[in-house]
């Protein structure tokens, strides 16, 4: 690693062609959105046995479904940092940049339509763990967004689904549930053929999402990560920035 990690990224990241970003919750961090893991991190004041797994949800939907009402009203008064904006601006600037993001928040996408590029649009942008702003049917194939409150009082005013009447749920993945396959196939697939590889504002503790970044090295991309705390990519890592990812992005893409 040389002693201009900022220099060296900006470096590998405008020679690139094809390049994939891996985004997680830090990159949301300075827009107001809690991280999971971390001091102040949501996994230190709730246990995501209770409330991120299928078996919390079967035992108690009613609770699962408040805490996920919570944050989607916090996320709902939350607006793209200058993270999202800078990543959003360098996919509207060329088309070879796949933006992964383990994130449920919506951040991306609305910093993307101030930017002009439409990041909704399949394949630029994959959200690996669904989105907490949509909702699904726990039987049927129906999908929805959330334009309206949930009134998670009791088990009997949650949503239901309007086709076939069974429960919906949080459209968000859970510990011990499969990722979408089709997402996770193309996320795998832009990284086994991207030049480089930019990991913002994750951990790199939850897989698959992690192997993403893992599957572009081992075909050969340099992995800068732009982080403020430790990964699990540190030992990896070409290039290290050090930093909040609102403060260097916009220096760096
Ligand atoms: C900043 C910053 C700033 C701060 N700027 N940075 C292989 C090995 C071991 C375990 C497993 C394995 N394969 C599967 C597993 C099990 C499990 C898993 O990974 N467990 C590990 C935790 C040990 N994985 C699963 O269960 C997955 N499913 C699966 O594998 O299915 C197959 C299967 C099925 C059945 C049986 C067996 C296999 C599903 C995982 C789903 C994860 N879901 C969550 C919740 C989503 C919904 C919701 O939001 O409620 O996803 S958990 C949570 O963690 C969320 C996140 O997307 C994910 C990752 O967190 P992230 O983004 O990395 O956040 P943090 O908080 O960890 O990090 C923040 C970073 O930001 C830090 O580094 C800060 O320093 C930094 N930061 N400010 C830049 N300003
Ligand atoms: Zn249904």
């Amino acid at each position: 690693m040389g002693d201009d990690p900022l220099g060296r990224a900006r470096e590998l990241l405008g020679a690139a062609e094809r390049a994939v970003v891996l985004t997680g919750a830090g990159v949301s961090a300075e827009s107001g959105v809690p991280t999971f893991r971390g001091s102040g991190g949501l996994w230190k004041r709730f246990r995501p046995e209770d409330l991120a797994t299928p078996e919390a949800f079967a035992r108690d939907p009613r609770l699962v479904w408040e805490w996920y009402e919570w944050r989607r009203g916090l996320i709902r008064g939350c607006a793209p940092n200058p993270a999202h904006r800078a990543i959003a601006s360098w996919m509207a600037r060329g088309p070879g940049v796949t933006l992964v993001t383990q994130n449920v928040d919506d951040l991306h996408e609305r910093a993307g339509r101030e930017a002009g590029p439409d990041l909704d649009a399949a394949p630029r942008l994959l959200k690996l763990h669904g989105s907490i702003v949509h909702a699904r049917c726990t039987r049927c194939a129906h999908r929805s967004r959330l334009d309206e409150a949930v009134d998670a009082t009791s088990e009997a005013t949650l949503p239901r689904c309007p086709a076939c009447r069974s429960p919906l749920r949080p459209d968000v993945v859970w510990f011990g549930e499969t990722l979408p396959e089709t997402v996770l196939g193309a996320a795998f697939e832009a990284a086994a053929r991207c030049d480089v590889c930019l990991v913002v504002g994750t951990t790199g503790a939850v897989y698959p999402a992690a192997a993403v970044a893992h599957e572009a090295r081992s075909s050969g991309a340099p992995l800068i990560v732009v982080d403020p705390g430790p990964t699990e990519y540190d030992a990896v890592a070409d290039t290290r920035v050090n930093a909040p990812a609102g403060a260097v992005l916009p220096l760096i893409l």
